[in-house]
């Protein structure tokens, strides 16, 4: 059981997602707060860890902060894949750690024609967005570049292999071979789009087209 739910969750990590290609409805972005020191800007990929108000912009409620409700620590998502709102994948990039921003997000990047939960249909919302940290997400160039062991900006079978050895036993699993190989299989057959027996930044970093 244990092992199955690690295998399931790693070659998530590797699992293609759809870009959005037509022009769309913009976010509106107010900068509230800029630290005088940027080291570093939010990018595609990137994990962002965030404390967020969300307000509906019809009368103003606030429909949930990260700073008053449920355990009240900020949240981690990744940019750009569409694992939070599409309206913070386009209002949260080249953020620095410590700004704040205020975003306006159109229903079609928000929660749409349907809503959900406190959220009516076809609402605008209002996010008051903190960035208190970023880190290399999954799919950066960062974690390709510490999963190519040669330097040769592609990653082989082998290369692969011994990420998921490391990844396992970080999580506090035995390292079994035979698993190994087989998630090694399925990794390839989704990322190695043009079949040389290598991912390359490319495949690796960029999205991947479904249509
Ligand atoms: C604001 O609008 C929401 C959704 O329509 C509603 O549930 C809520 O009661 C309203 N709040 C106020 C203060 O009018
Ligand atoms: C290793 O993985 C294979 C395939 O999933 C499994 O059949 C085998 O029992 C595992 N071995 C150990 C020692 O866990
Ligand atoms: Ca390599
Ligand atoms: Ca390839």
């Amino acid at each position: 059981m244990l092992l199955f739910s690690i295998c399931s969750l790693l070659p998530s990590l590797f699992v293609s997602v759809a870009g959005g290609k037509l022009p769309e409805p913009e976010v509106k972005i107010e900068v509230l707060h800029k630290p005088f020191m940027c080291y570093r800007k939010s990018k595609y990929g990137d994990m962002l860890l965030v404390h967020y108000d969300g307000f509906l912009e019809s009368n103003g409620t606030m429909f949930h902060s990260s700073r008053k409700d449920g355990d009240k620590n900020p949240v981690w998502f990744t940019l750009g894949i569409r694992e939070a709102l599409r309206g913070w994948d386009k209002g949260l990039q080249d953020m620095c750690k410590g700004e704040r921003r205020k975003l306006t997000v159109p229903p079609s990047l928000g929660y749409g024609k349907e809503g959900k939960g406190k959220i009516p249909p076809g609402s605008t919302l209002i996010f008051d967005i903190e960035l208190m940290d970023i880190q290399n997400g999954p799919r950066s160039h960062e974690s390709f570049r510490e999963m190519d062991l040669n330097d040769d900006w592609k990653l082989s079978r082998e290369e692969v292999k011994e990420y998921l050895k490391k990844e396992f036993q970080k999580h506090g699993y035995s390292p079994n071979d035979t698993h190994h190989e087989v998630m090694v299989e399925d990794i390839f057959k989704n990322e190695d789009e043009d079949e040389d027996g290598f991912i390359t930044v490319r495949e690796f970093v960029y999205q991947h087209d479904e249509l």
